[in-house]
């Protein structure tokens, strides 16, 4: 049964449990809808880089802080589709467009629109990023055939005004609202290691688990750690198993959605990305960058894959294995 009633204490109590106990619940539930040897790989493309009016404190890209990111202007559509045909022959099956704005200009969305009919017709799924948008702007993205919308939450909503103060958790959850009424499918998570506690990660968890609905794809980043932004000065290191207590807790709080194993994996160990396999993740980034910065090279995703005798394909929903 799919809940969205959950409540925090529920959620500690699950996020408590003995290691053990912990990940056999994940992989009950993960084995009860997908099967666990397939995971999605993604590809991201910045396409509207730096020079961003918001000032989220984790970010490269926001003209609030100095980080050497240079902002460049909308790329071409051609430019774009480029990119795509290469993240298609890397093995992508999802082409996700992100853009550093604080909501796109309505004079932007004929070429947004046509980068979407552009890489859906190379027979890739389609997902963008570019902050928050209106019901008609939802409706034209729609129209073009967009799959997916990321927009994150981020943090806990307790947590959200230390890292951003440009705008809130409801400004966020209002353009989720506007995606899901609009039909297009969501994508949304957060970041760890922002100097939140576990209270923050397990609360942030429970947000998205009694969203009206799941988000279809649940991001979870670990920070990137960026020179000259303010979350430099309170980002804490996250213990490996809390990543995977957070990884299973998504897993368990969120039967059917994809969980991303997103921002962060060069800093992880082969054990630790499998650990978060065996917790319920499955997609991930693939491709040597991010947005701005680093991600693991094709091939040692490729080796990891080969030596977990895990396949890339796109996850289905109740391709279930017992
Ligand atoms: N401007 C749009 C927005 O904020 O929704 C789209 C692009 S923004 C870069 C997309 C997401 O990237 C953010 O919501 C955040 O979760 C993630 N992100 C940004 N900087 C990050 C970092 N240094 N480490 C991990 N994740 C990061
Ligand atoms: C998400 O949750 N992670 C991606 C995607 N959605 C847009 C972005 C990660 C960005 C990491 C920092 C950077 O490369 O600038
Ligand atoms: Fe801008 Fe998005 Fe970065 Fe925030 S996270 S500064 S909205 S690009």
């Amino acid at each position: 049964m799919i809940r969205t009633d959950w409540t925090l204490e529920e959620a500690r109590a699950i996020h408590a449990l003995p290691f053990a106990d912990l990940m056999h619940r994940a992989q009950t539930v993960h084995r009860a809808h997908f099967d666990p040897t397939v995971v999605e790989q993604a590809s991201l493309l910045s396409i509207k880089t730096g020079g961003c009016p918001e000032d989220c404190g984790y970010c490269s890209q926001s003209a609030h802080h100095d980080t050497g990111v240079k902002a460049t202007r909308l790329m071409d559509v051609e430019a774009v589709l480029a990119a795509a045909r290469k993240a298609r022959l890397a093995g992508a099956q999802r082409f996700c467009m992100g853009a550093a704005w604080r909501s796109p200009k309505n004079r932007d969305l004929d070429a947004l629109c046509a980068m979407v009919r552009g890489v859906r017709a190379l027979g890739m799924e389609t997902c963008m990023t570019l902050g928050m948008l209106s019901p008609p702007q939802v409706a034209r993205l729609k129209e073009a055939g967009l799959d997916f919308y990321n927009h994150n939450i981020d943090t806990s909503p307790g947590h959200y005004a230390r890292i951003a103060t440009t705008r809130t958790m409801e400004d966020r959850l209002e353009t989720l609202d506007h995606v899901r009424e609009g039909g297009i499918r969501v994508c949304c998570g957060g970041i760890l290691g922002m100097g939140e506690d576990e209270e923050d990660r397990i609360a942030m968890l429970v947000t998205l688990a009694t969203l009206p609905r799941h988000p279809e794809s649940v991001p979870i980043n670990l920070w990137q750690p960026i020179e000259g932004t303010p979350v430099e000065a309170v980002a804490r290191p996250v213990d490996p198993f809390s990543l995977v207590r957070a990884v299973a807790l998504a897993r368990i709080l969120m039967p059917e959605s994809v969980v991303r194993l997103s921002a962060g994996r060069t800093g992880m160990s082969d054990e630790l990305q499998a650990l978060c396999f065996l917790a319920g993740a499955n997609s991930i980034f693939v491709g040597d960058v991010l947005l701005t910065t680093d991600n693991p090279a094709s091939w040692q995703d490729a080796d990891l894959f080969a030596r977990l005798g895990m396949r890339n394909a796109p996850v289905q929903v109740a391709g279930a294995r017992a």
